[in-house]
């Protein structure tokens, strides 16, 4: 959906400036970048799924319509921990919970609106939970990172459901 979006602007945009030979290679170049964007989704800068593994720690996590995440515990994180979060929704919408650097969450956030409406899978990093129900996530965190809990459901974040964190 995305690609032909952009195949379409990109014709758009090469006839508007009638600079077509030029645009189009710039296009086409952007263009690999964005799919390499879509393949790297599983992996993150902040660690990988810790599926399997033994939680070295359990936190809860509450989404509420209000746009707000509630932890039991403020997140405190260590290089290799497996954290098991059990995440909650007790609002009467769907809410997202997702993993990742400021930056992976800032390029899910824009895949997430050219796909409104459209029904995504979860990925490692990402639950999707509907009203009422609980859904665990497991999480190994690596390196020294900046890590950003976001909702991206388009408005969510800019709403306020998000939370920062770092990995010490
Ligand atoms: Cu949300």
């Amino acid at each position: 959906m995305k690609n032909i979006n952009t195949i379409f602007s990109a014709f758009a945009l090469a006839g508007l400036l009638s600079l077509a030979p030029l645009q189009a290679s710039e296009d086409s170049h952007n263009m690999e970048g964005m799919d390499h964007g879509e393949h790297m989704m599983g992996e993150s800068k902040v660690g990988k799924s810790g599926k399997g593994m033994a939680p070295t720690q359990t936190i809860q996590v509450t989404m509420l319509d209000t746009m707000r995440f509630e932890f039991d515990k403020a997140p405190s994180l260590k290089d290799g921990d497996v954290v098991k979060f059990v995440v909650t929704n007790k609002g009467k919408i769907p809410h997202e919970f997702s993993i990742g650097s400021p930056e992976e969450q800032a390029h899910h956030r824009e895949m997430m609106k050219d796909m409104a409406g459209m029904d995504h899978g979860d990925s490692d990093n990402t639950v999707t939970v509907k009203p009422g129900q609980t859904t665990p996530l497991f999480w190994q965190f690596a390196g020294k990172e900046q890590v950003l809990f976001a909702c991206n459901i388009p408005g969510h974040f800019e709403a306020g459901m998000k939370h920062s964190s770092s990995i010490n």
